[in-house]
């Protein structure tokens, strides 16, 4: 029987649809019937199960599913040992302590003694005393936002992205303990051949990830400037610069990433670069 890798996938929320995508522009797509709790694929030996986020760290921890993605906050939680084979860039949040808006905050001291509600118990125990902080730390499994205002604790420690829960609940953000994004974790001591598959899908995920953070960059320059905008890309190995028929022009071509994006346009403006053209990249094979 042909081996499958099997990956454990939140089921529905916010890390599901972005999960599916990376996936899908991998080339891996499920037939995932309405309701179903296991999908394969046609074209990668892989199964699917779709559980609650809550779930994945244990069940790749025990081999249920030799892989899963799930955010780190929640594997941090659970506490289970799993490798962490690659951060993925979305789900991105921080773990944050928020107070009542209208107190006084003059540093972690303020915690001392408070009653704080969470559904990080853990993160916030290992927070607290790596500060030296002492407070009552009770765990609630949802709606965490809305129990300083009906007297259930002092404070909260939950999971912030853009902030507006806070402020619609009249609460402001104080500390950060920990940033979080979605990430792939593996159980320990794969298989080979589970490996293998794992090193496969690696593959395609790397030439997904470094698409989305890459673009292509065609522009035009008059000769006497290419050596000096050839300076400012850097590109994959060096530029390619080729004639235009417009004698005494040349045509080059690079990538560019995202991070460097503006700066390296301003640049290359300011040295002469004429018709830049910025092309989205489908797939890029290091
Ligand atoms: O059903 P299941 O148990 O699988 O899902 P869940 O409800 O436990 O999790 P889900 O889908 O809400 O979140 C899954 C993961 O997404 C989390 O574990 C985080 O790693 C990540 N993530 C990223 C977030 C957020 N951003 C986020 N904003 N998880 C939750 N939130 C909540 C936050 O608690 C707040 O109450 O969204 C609310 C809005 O945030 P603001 O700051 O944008 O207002
Ligand atoms: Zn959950």
């Amino acid at each position: 029987m042909e081996t499958k890798i099997r990956i454990a996938l939140q089921k529905k929320g916010r890390l599901n649809e972005d999960s599916m995508k990376l996936f899908k522009e991998a080339g891996i797509k499920f037939s995932v019937g309405s309701g179903k709790l296991v999908a394969s694929s046609a074209s990668f030996p892989i199964e699917v199960l779709f559980l609650r986020d809550d779930d994945i760290p244990q069940t790749v921890a025990d081999g249920v599913a030799d892989i899963g993605i799930v955010g780190e906050n929640e594997m941090y939680e659970k506490g289970f040992d799993v490798d962490v084979v690659r951060k993925l860039g979305f789900g991105k949040c921080r773990l944050s302590l928020a107070i009542p808006k209208a107190l006084e905050y003059e540093g972690l001291k303020w915690f001392e003694g408070k009653k704080i509600a969470t559904s990080y118990p853990n993160i916030l125990k290992d927070y607290f005393s790596k500060k030296g902080i002492n407070a009552d730390i009770h765990e609630i499994a949802g709606s965490v936002e809305i129990a300083p205002g009906i007297g259930l604790a002092d404070a909260i420690f939950d999971i912030v992205s853009s902030g507006s829960t806070l402020v619609a609940n009249r609460l402001k953000e104080v500390d950060v303990a920990m940033h979080s994004e979605a990430v792939l974790i593996a159980k320990k001591g794969l298989e080979p051949e589970k490996q293998e598959l794992l090193d496969q899908l690696l593959f395609r995920l790397n030439a997904v990830q470094a698409a989305s953070s890459n673009k292509y960059v065609l522009l035009n320059a008059p000769n006497d400037k290419v050596d000096d905008i050839v300076k400012i890309l850097p590109g994959m190995k060096s530029p390619t610069v080729l004639p235009l028929a417009d004698k005494g022009w040349s045509s080059i071509h690079s990538v560019i990433s995202e991070k460097e994006f503006w700066d390296v346009i301003d640049k290359l403006k300011a040295n002469g670069a004429q018709g830049i053209l910025i092309i989205p990249i489908e797939k890029m094979i290091l």
